[in-house]
């Protein structure tokens, strides 16, 4: 499986992680988002009409969409689906709309209505606080249950790399606790700007 990637990316980032949760080799193609916007390159375009990053290619099947993209990862992993996965993968896309191109905006310099997409932004981060709240209150740790699920996996990195848009986190305990559960995953990997939890030694 290959996937065409930026290191930089949130959405090449979702990928990348769910890959290394279950284990699963990706064979990564960095592709020169910025500066050279290499993704809208002939032979780019020629993969994703669409012209965005990433872009998952398994033999024949080429996939331009993240949330695709980790159904397909997962398609042999029940374990990680769940029956209301679908709004969150929705819900993700609206990260990605505006905590993520307000991180765009401040780190590459992208066009963008910044108060909006802040404030945008910020009414998402509200609605996942609200939901993570009402799930720890249930002893829950994750968006749909006890257990990560792909929904998870598509919130987790615009929400973590939301200060790179201007955006605190500092309101929102039970997003910080959700994102520590995460980073303490089992196979969990990093990114700039999204670092491991310390592994601790465990007492003798
Ligand atoms: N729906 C896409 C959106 C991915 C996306 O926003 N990719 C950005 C990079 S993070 C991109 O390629 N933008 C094109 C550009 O800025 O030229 C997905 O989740 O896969």
């Amino acid at each position: 499986m290959i996937l065409y990637d930026y290191v930089l990316s949130a959405s090449c980032y979702k990928v990348r992680l769910m890959a290394a949760l279950l284990d699963k080799a990706l064979q990564l193609r960095a592709v020169n988002f910025h500066p050279a916007r290499a993704h809208r390159s002939p032979e780019m375009l020629a993969l994703n009409p669409k012209g965005t990053l990433p872009i998952l290619e398994e033999g024949d099947l080429i996939l331009t969409d993240s949330a695709d993209m980790l159904r397909h990862l997962t398609r042999d992993h029940p374990a990680w689906r769940s029956d209301s996965d679908a709004g969150w993968l929705a819900f993700a896309a609206g990260l990605n709309d505006s905590l993520g191109l307000a991180r765009l905006h401040d780190i590459l310099g992208y066009d963008a209505d910044i108060d909006r997409v802040r404030r945008e932004g910020t009414i998402a981060l509200r609605k996942l606080e609200e939901r993570l709240a009402e799930q720890r209150f249930d002893g829950l740790t994750f968006l749909t249950g006890a257990r990560p699920t792909i929904a998870d996996i598509a919130c987790f990195p615009n929400t973590a790399l939301a200060p790179d848009g201007g955006v605190s986190l500092d309101p929102y305990p039970s997003i910080r606790l959700w994102m520590r559960a995460i980073r303490s995953l089992p196979g969990f990997i990093e990114m700039p700007g999204i670092h491991r939890l310390h592994e601790l030694a465990q007492p003798a």
